[in-house]
């Protein structure tokens, strides 16, 4: 990647020690042996990287967030869904490592001026990373706090200039089963697809991340470009993503094709309306600290919109939310 960064071996000793720090496997895995229920628990992985481990120079703090404590690294990255590397929580963490997400190519297209297909580090390059902490709110009731780095997703958008009839932006992952082995199985419709509306594609909450941690995304995490929109629960957040397209009708979407009646397309996380098959009043956070036992602590109640409706409630203000669930 052209992305400027840091190689680890360039980094001041300084940021190497608090690295050391949250790469310490004793704390995600400590509390373990304490719950007596070993076997039930997700296997234990090493976490794997594709390509080297290093930092972005250059990425501005933002006030989102920062009152929050993140999930650990270790967290992050070993609880994560992706089904094109399996559909089990440490699958991602144990398989990813046969993605290779450089170079990176995105291809535009659809209803707007400028489409056909992008570097990825050309398109990030003229803007400005930014460190925002986000939390993202899985449907199946559990939750994270992530220090995402990225980039505004309207800052992208604007400039592919799309015209008036795009009234929908749709989203790709890749598709190659060598590289992501899970799609050798039909757990979902390859290619993982999403779609926004497009006010919501350019709330400025909506985060095009390449990141984590100050580092490059994760190959788990949905490396090397992912959305993210933290009021939508989590399977809206797609991962690695190589088309966009300017659409005028709403896009048909992966788990909504799966189980219509209990996914819908706007999916914004709301405590008041219940999945078919369970509760979604409360979640689990998940720290990364005191082992995954801390996934058996209490719930947390969950927020309206995961707690930015103020940034977006707007968007919405107009339609019953029990029919566009
Ligand atoms: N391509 C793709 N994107 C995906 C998924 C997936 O299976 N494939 N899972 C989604 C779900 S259900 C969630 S909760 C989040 C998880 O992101 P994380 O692993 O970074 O926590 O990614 C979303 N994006
Ligand atoms: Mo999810």
């Amino acid at each position: 990647m052209l992305i400027k960064y840091v190689k680890k071996s360039e980094a001041k000793s300084s940021e190497i020690t608090s690295k050391a720090m949250f790469l310490d496997r004793r704390n995600f895995f400590q509390g373990v042996a304490i719950t007596g229920v070993i076997s039930l628990l997700p296997k234990i992985v090493t976490p794997s990287f594709a390509s080297p481990r290093a930092k972005f120079l250059n990425v501005k703090k933002t006030p989102f967030g920062e009152a929050e404590k993140p999930t650990t690294f270790d967290g992050l990255t070993n609880y994560n869904n992706f089904y094109e590397f399996g559909t089990g929580k440490t699958d991602p963490a144990q398989n990813a490592h046969t993605l290779k997400p450089e170079p990176w190519t995105i291809e535009v297209s659809g209803l707007a001026k400028k489409t056909g297909k992008f570097n990825l580090d050309d398109l990030i390059k003229p803007h400005q990373l930014e460190e925002r902490i986000y939390r993202l709110r899985c449907v199946e009731a559990w939750s994270m706090v992530i220090p995402w780095v990225g980039i505004p997703l309207v800052d992208i958008i604007k400039r592919f200039e799309p015209n008036s009839k795009a009234k929908f932006v749709a989203f790709e992952t890749l598709v190659d089963d060598e590289q992501m082995p899970g799609q050798k199985n039909r757990s979902l419709d390859w290619p993982y697809t999403e779609g926004l509306r497009m006010d919501e594609a350019i709330n400025p909450l909506t985060l095009l991340a390449v990141g984590v941690y100050g580092e490059r995304m994760p190959n788990q995490n949905g490396a090397p470009v992912r959305l993210v929109v933290p009021w939508k629960y989590g399977f809206k957040s797609i991962k690695s993503i190589v088309k966009i397209s300017f659409v005028e009708k709403e896009p048909s979407t992966t788990w909504n094709i799966q189980a219509p009646n209990e996914y819908g397309f706007y999916s914004n996380v709301n405590p008041n309306i219940d999945h078919p098959r369970w509760s979604q009043k409360r979640e689990r956070r998940i720290t990364g600290e005191g082992g995954l036992s801390a996934m058996f602590r209490p719930k947390i109640e969950t927020q309206f919109m995961n707690g930015y409706a103020e940034e977006v409630a707007d968007l919405y203000k107009n339609m019953d939310l029990k029919k566009f669930f």
